[in-house]
């Protein structure tokens, strides 16, 4: 292979903003609007509004307060459903400070309203519209297929399965597959085989049922949660050949970015509070690691970078979505979660189809 082509099968981690409303305790607090979105590639902050002093961040896209979930699923998610369906391995991550739409992005939320069903509800967020689409296009290209979906909720470097009937997560464990560099398997990891839309709803009721009873224990600000969806599609070729695509979706939110200072050292008050998210901290070390290119990438220092290693400089299409706050009491953590989207732009992954 010519060092153009493998240039050309670079490819850089593709870097999102959200930017929710101000909220009702924003308000109260007379806390005004700092943040701007002039055009939907760039994102303004009045840093110090007194003196006029802003800072200017440009990304693959930036939705603003009134973007809806639909119109973040079509620019985000919805060309990825056609990549995985070719066999490729994606992920999708959503960063950002506790309070910021992280889990109304990947999960959404359920409208009062009883009469709307869960894949039309304006607030279903990507994981259920990834399902809904998944079933559409499986249908339209009228090939064999199995979907299975995998929930895990990884907390003080302890695993959780969201879908598992049993109480008891401690016979779960990662090891390294030999037969793909880069990715694990997790053993003992319940992997729900959905057969239909209509089994669709009930099997994610069943992980957000788990996660709030175990949630007594766990600080949900803490927690990652990994849903990942695996297609199997068998086709036959022109000539008659049988050809198996696997194809892989996870769908990350993880633990809340604050603590983790601009430099991406914890605060040092976290620190003595003893809040030091292990995964959240490696992660970002992996992230410098790779800009810098620098000879060893810690991915082996937490379970988050230890099961998301392929798709962080590895072999998966990768894209992060970055939701940060419009309210100037909450500029700090804006700013670094905006420096720490537009390092995580300098990350090139490789993607490779997985054969048969
Ligand atoms: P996080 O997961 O980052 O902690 P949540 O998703 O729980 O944040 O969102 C916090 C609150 O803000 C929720 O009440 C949610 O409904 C609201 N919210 C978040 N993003 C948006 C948005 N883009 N539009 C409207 N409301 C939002
Ligand atoms: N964000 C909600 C779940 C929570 O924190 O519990 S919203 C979506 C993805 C994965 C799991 C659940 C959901 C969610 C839901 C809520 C309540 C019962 C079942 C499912 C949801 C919301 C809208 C459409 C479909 C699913």
């Amino acid at each position: 292979m010519t060092s153009k082509q493998q240039k050309e099968r670079n490819q850089n981690i593709q870097v999102f903003v959200r930017v929710r409303p101000l909220n009702a305790l924003e308000k109260s607090m007379k806390s005004v609007n700092i943040v701007d979105c002039p055009n939907n590639r760039e994102v303004v902050v009045k840093e110090r509004p007194v003196d006029k002093i802003t800072r200017t961040f440009t990304f693959d896209r930036v939705f603003g307060p009134n973007s809806r979930q639909i119109d973040v699923y079509m620019s985000v998610v919805h060309p990825i459903i056609s990549e995985v369906l070719a066999g490729y391995n994606c992920t999708v991550f959503a960063y950002g400070q506790t309070g910021t739409g992280k889990t109304f992005t990947m999960e959404g939320e359920k409208s009062n309203d009883v009469a709307v069903s869960w894949d039309t509800d304006p607030l279903s967020g990507i994981i259920p519209r990834t399902l809904s689409n998944l079933f559409d296009e499986l249908r339209i290209q009228q090939v064999e297929f199995t979907v299975r979906v995998s929930f895990l909720e990884i907390y003080n470097e302890e695993l959780l399965d969201l879908l598992s009937p049993s109480d008891d997560s401690s016979k779960l464990r990662i090891f390294e597959d030999a037969a793909k560099k880069g990715s694990v398997i997790i053993h003992g990891l319940e992997e729900v085989t959905v057969h239909n839309k209509n089994e669709v709803y009930a099997i994610l009721e069943r992980g957000s049922f788990k996660r709030q009873t175990a949630g007594t224990l766990m600080n949900a600000h803490r927690s990652h949660t990994v849903f990942s969806i695996t297609v199997h599609i068998k086709e036959n070729s022109v000539d008659g050949e049988e050809l198996l695509k696997t194809g892989k979706l996870n769908l990350v939110d993880l633990a809340g970015s604050e603590n983790i200072g601009r430099s991406g050292a914890v605060d040092k008050r976290a620190r003595e509070a003893g809040n030091i998210n292990q995964s959240l901290l490696t992660l970002g070390r992996v992230i410098t690691a790779l800009v810098e290119r620098a000879p060893h990438v810690p991915y082996r220092e937490s379970k988050l970078t230890r099961l998301l290693q392929d798709s962080l400089g590895g072999r998966t299409k990768t894209s992060i979505i970055a939701t940060i706050s419009p309210a100037a009491c909450n500029a700090e953590e804006t700013l670094s979660t905006l420096d720490y989207a537009c390092r995580a732009k300098n990350i090139t992954n490789r993607p490779e189809i997985n054969q048969k």
